[in-house]
């Protein structure tokens, strides 16, 4: 069994309602159980302007999805909630990163596992420090120096869970 963090993100649509739909969805997945469900935040969009602000959590699956199966099942999901492929860095619907899986660290063309832009995202580091505040990355960094590092401007936590839902 492997543990994954997975960030969820939406800014576009009913962003509440996709990530509950997202973690049942996700939680119904092959040999995978959700087992974690971070506070959500609004953050201020990365990437280009004129989009609206982020609703941003991080889950935990525990698995025994290959990490590649895993992504492919993740992508899925996206595209069954809206998700188009276009501009980089655009508004979506859903957004679904493996940010780490167990101890691996994996750099394939379709996968870098951890998520080489985390330490920079405090949309993501400060949900999954609330999840694991003990966390040690592959590379040796605890994530409490890196949520040290990483100034939470711009990120709102909204004191409520989002939990699995339909
Ligand atoms: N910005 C924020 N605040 N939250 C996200 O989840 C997010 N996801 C993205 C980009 C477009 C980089 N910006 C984001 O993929």
């Amino acid at each position: 069994m492997t543990t994954a963090y997975i960030a969820l993100g939406s800014n576009l649509g009913d962003s509440p309602a996709l990530l509950r739909s997202a973690l049942a969805a996700m939680d119904a997945l092959p040999d995978t159980r959700l087992t974690g469900c971070s506070p959500a935040y609004r953050s201020d969009p990365l990437g280009p302007g004129g989009q609206p602000d982020y609703l941003n959590m991080v889950a935990t699956l525990e698995t025994t999805m290959p990490a590649g199966e895993l992504l492919q099942q993740l992508q899925a999901i996206e595209t069954a909630h809206g998700r188009r492929r276009g501009e980089r860095w655009g508004a979506r619907p859903l957004d679904l990163d493996i940010l780490l899986y167990g101890d691996e660290a994996i750099d394939t063309a379709e996968l870098a596992v951890p998520h080489p832009r985390m330490a920079e995202r405090n949309f993501v580091l400060y949900p999954l420090f609330d999840l694991a505040p003990g966390l040690v990355l592959p590379c040796g960094s605890t994530l409490e120096s890196l949520v040290a590092a990483c100034p939470d401007a711009g990120l709102e936590p909204l004191g409520v869970t989002i939990e699995p839902g339909r």
